[in-house]
């Protein structure tokens, strides 16, 4: 049987996408919180041998790290045959790469900007009318189907909704978004979802 670790933090909403996924599809993996508010050099030795680019989330496949949580996500899709790998391997990965240059760079830069500064009015601006755009994309996409890519959540739900659990940390109102609310209510709905604070604590 395959072992999977997951090293993360609960104020990663990439290493929450990791966790979910897994939680979704149901793999047994054991979960190493990484504590990122000391230095590097201080952190726990084995995500510091097993993280290429100094960050969370590492997920170990047998021993073997993968990083980047959109690159983690496709490995578990394509593994398992699941979260839209079999229907749609490329759409899959186009929705992966729109996820990290889009809503994942937006709203976690928005937010660590609110949250742990320091501020700069042209920046949060430029964040924020970007996440706004982001959020409309989304809005469209799913007036005509429940998930992104169809009837059932895939793995683009995963990556484009993980850092939307933490919107009122930086004063979203998501009513503007009436689609997206009710996606997120669904993704709510599903079996063993939690909270990042409840999943990744
Ligand atoms: N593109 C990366 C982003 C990962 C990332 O930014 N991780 C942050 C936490 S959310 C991190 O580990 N930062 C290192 C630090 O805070 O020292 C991914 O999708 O996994």
């Amino acid at each position: 049987m395959t072992r999977y670790v997951l090293y993360g933090h609960p104020d990663s909403g990439h290493s929450y996408k990791v966790r979910l996924a897994l939680t979704l599809l149901g793999i047994d993996h054991e979960y190493r919180p990484v504590d990122l508010s000391v230095p590097r050099e201080a952190r726990r030795a084995d995500w510091r041998a097993a993280s290429r680019f100094g960050e969370v989330p590492v997920l170990e496949v047998d021993g073997r790290p993968i990083v980047q949580s959109d690159a983690i996500l496709l490995h578990l899709a394509r593994a398992t045959g699941r979260l839209g790998w079999e229907s749609d391997p490329d759409r899959l990965t186009e929705w992966l790469f729109w996820e990290a240059n889009r809503i994942g760079l937006s709203l976690p830069n928005l937010r660590l900007h609110l949250k742990w500064g320091p501020r700069a009015e042209v920046l949060e601006a430029w964040l924020r009318g970007r996440l706004e755009a982001d959020l409309d994309r989304l809005d469209e996409e799913l007036a005509d189907r429940p998930f992104l890519m169809g009837e059932t959540v895939s793995a683009a739900d995963v990556a484009c909704c993980g850092y939307l659990f933490y919107a009122d940390q930086i004063a979203l109102d998501l009513a503007r978004w009436p689609g997206v609310g009710a996606w997120l209510d669904r993704i709510r709905a599903l079996p063993g979802w939690k909270h990042p604070y409840d999943l990744m604590a």
